[in-house]
């Protein structure tokens, strides 16, 4: 029976258990290009015993960046930078993964610790964001977004394309599309963010056709073998659930039938009129249900932090993975005091040997 500590098997991959380092923003990179900081964090991730570690969200063109230190791969110059993080990842023990994002109207913003708003237009570091419609994310928002035109959203299209044939150049084995966080793809998809008339916009249908697109573009470029995931914001927490947990369903069978083999169930952060239902574990029945509806194999993240409680998730069908984040930033070791709790058959082999000798008798 499936467990945390079990393998999983999606395409030609295989992981050594089911944790897995969700992406996280380190805002860090200049020109898109990766650093020390990000050759000392991913392999430190890695070493602590996940079974696959999916770098932050990467921008696939600079417009498409949330801050000017986001991480990118608009060009083949940033592959090489990304491989020695393959790399590390790999020797860590973890299949490498990478999360390929646009932040459309949230783009050009600080970072989080600098207020996380958007950089002033006056400001040279600005730029103008591209969205479906001309509409901001805030209400008094002065840097209006423009409104992409066809050719725009054929563009961005082949720039996720082209950016997922450079993580596979880099020797990246997993894909995620940031579907999620009022970001690019979420807001076509919202009502809140999308009010066109063309094809983009209206139905259901229409308003997922940007998706869509791009999982076939990306499908197209990227390995057969490989697998390719979306996180996916899978309700709207507004007054009315603009959009709701069938809305996500009924998409997530189209983007299954482009090619999709995963989802990561997310937020949709589409207005920030949303109530988020905080509380430990909140998005595990939704993706559960999500898992039972489209036959696609499921993970969540959010408030997750008991090993106990990710072990029964994965032992009861409702997660195939469990994505942690603040988890293992308060301790990269997580997987390794994971399996001690649970008592799993010589748990300091989840580390890497030069650890696990000393620990296995400790
Ligand atoms: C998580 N965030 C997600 C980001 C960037 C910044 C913060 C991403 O998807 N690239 C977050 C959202 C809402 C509340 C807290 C944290």
């Amino acid at each position: 029976m499936a467990s945390l500590f079990s393998p999983f098997t999606l395409k030609g991959v295989t992981l050594r258990n089911r944790i897995v380092a969700s992406p996280m923003c380190q805002y860090q990179a200049v020109d898109g290009f990766v650093n020390d900081w990000h050759g000392v964090h991913y392999p430190m991730l890695a070493r602590g015993g996940v079974g696959l570690l999916v770098v932050e969200a990467t921008a696939v063109s600079p417009e498409g960046r949330i801050t000017p230190g986001d991480t990118g791969l608009w060009s083949d110059a940033h592959v090489e930078g990304l491989r020695r993080i393959v790399q590390g990842i790999r020797a860590g023990g973890a299949v490498p993964g990478i999360q390929l994002g646009h932040a459309g109207r949230k783009a050009g913003c600080t970072p989080p610790w600098e207020g996380g708003k958007p950089v002033p237009r006056d400001d040279p570091r600005s730029w103008a964001p591209l969205a479906p419609s001309a509409l901001p994310y805030m209400p008094d928002e002065p840097n209006i977004p423009r409104e992409m035109t066809v050719a725009d959203i054929r563009r961005v299209q082949q720039d996720f394309a082209d950016a997922a044939r450079r993580a596979s150049e880099a020797g990246f084995d997993w894909l995620e599309l940031h579907f999620a966080h009022g970001f690019l793809a979420q807001t076509f998809l919202s009502r809140h963010a999308n009010t066109r008339t063309d094809a983009y916009g209206g139905s259901l249908e229409n308003r997922a056709r940007f998706l869509i697109e791009t999982v076939q573009a990306v499908r197209a470029t990227w390995p057969d073998h490989l697998p390719l995931t979306v996180r996916l914001g899978v309700v709207e927490f507004d007054e009315g659930m603009a959009q709701s947990a069938d809305d996500a369903i009924q998409v997530l069978h189209w983007l299954k039938a482009a090619g999709v083999d995963l989802v990561d169930a997310g937020l949709a952060l589409t207005t920030p009129a949303e109530q988020v239902p905080w509380a430990p574990n909140f998005l595990v029945p939704l993706a559960q249900r999500i898992r039972a509806a489209t036959g696609l194999p499921v993970g969540t993240s959010w408030q997750i932090t008991d090993a106990a409680q990710a072990d029964a998730f994965v032992l009861e069908g409702k997660l195939d993975l469990v994505y942690l984040a603040r988890s293992l930033l308060a301790n990269p070791h997580w997987p390794y005091l994971a399996a001690k709790e649970l008592k799993i058959d010589a748990p300091a082999s989840v580390l890497p040997t030069p650890y696990a000798y000393w620990l296995q008798s400790w």
